[in-house]
């Protein structure tokens, strides 16, 4: 018997591979590298999930809507999200997430660090974004190596209907003029508490709302530690913020030296009254003014890495 057309056509979408919460890196990582995304269920329980929407949603619902096609005229973004929201913290510092910015980005870098943090609300009535290459926030100038680890917790359930991220698994080594046919595109349909983690090669975009509900989504983005950062979190977290957070926090969101030579400082204060060429960290607790680009073993790893090329 002839399938009708809508059900030939459900059955061609390409389905993202699921993994439960106690996944291992290694079984995340191969399925990552394969497919340039994937789905860890129920990573956060409801409690988690309503203390995060307590500290966000007044944010959420005082932004207004994007002015452009790409940022959604029906969809908000809502960013600052370390200095506003101490439950997105542990997020961004979520042990599963850390070890695949490990295993995906320090084969390229020193250290790695935050690249965006955005709540992204997607309204009904919100059609489909462009698809694109998270990539391509630093043009088509990086070659094929892999510049950025992406995740977006679901914040409410995500459905086909209300805007499920999509995603065109295995276009990881696609040419970017090249464009997806419809059934080359899936969809992350996903729990509330669930995380879609994929990489800034990958094909995606937000999903056409069609629901008469929000689809909110907590985009969190990791990128090499010499790249320039998309959110810049030295305006979305001042030091006085900074201060307050825990050492390895301040580290990641880029109150640490990107690599030897990269970011430090001086404080510009008149002659004699402060130290020189110092990590961005003295910002925060002012502890070392030792005159010091980066620590030695920052120094350590880039000759050793030099001597091997
Ligand atoms: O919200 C989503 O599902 C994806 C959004 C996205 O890809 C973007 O804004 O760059």
């Amino acid at each position: 018997m002839t399938e009708p057309a809508a059900a030939q056509a459900t059955a061609t979408i390409p389905q993202l591979t699921h993994l439960p919460a106690d996944t291992d890196i290694d079984t995340l990582m191969t399925v990552l590298r394969r497919d340039g995304a994937v789905i860890v269920d129920a990573v956060l329980d409801t409690a988690t999930i309503a203390a995060l929407r307590a500290e966000v949603d007044p944010y959420i619902a005082a932004t207004p809507p994007g002015s452009d096609d790409f940022t959604g005229r029906q969809t908000t973004r809502t960013g600052a999200l370390v200095a506003r929201s101490p439950a997105t913290r542990a997020l961004v510092m979520h042990p599963l997430i850390r070890a695949a910015a490990d295993a995906l980005l320090l084969p390229f870098c020193e250290r790695w660090q935050l690249h965006l943090t955005q709540l992204i609300r997607i309204r009904p009535g919100q059609p489909a974004q462009y698809i694109h290459r998270d990539r391509w926030a630093w043009g088509t100038h990086l070659g094929h190596l892999e510049p950025q680890l992406n995740t977006i917790w679901a914040v409410t359930d995500f459905t086909r209907a209300n805007g499920a991220t999509q995603v065109v698994p295995g276009s990881l080594d696609w040419p970017d003029a090249r464009r997806p046919e419809p059934h080359e595109i899936g969809y992350a349909e996903m729990r509330a508490g669930s995380v879609l983690v994929y990489s800034g090669g990958v094909f995606h975009g937000g999903g056409a709302n069609s629901s008469d509900d929000d689809r909110i989504g907590l985009n969190l983005t990791y990128t090499l530690g010499w790249l320039r950062q998309e959110e810049n979190q030295y305006l979305a977290c001042p030091p006085d913020v900074a201060r307050t957070l825990p050492a390895d926090l301040q580290a990641v969101i880029g109150y640490a030296m990107g690599s030897y030579a990269l970011g430090y400082y001086t404080p510009p204060l008149p002659p004699g009254q402060g130290p020189e060429i110092v990590s961005p960290k003295y910002a925060l607790d002012g502890a070392d003014g030792t005159m010091s680009m980066g620590d030695t073993g920052l120094l350590a790893s880039i000759t050793a890495a030099v001597e091997r090329a």
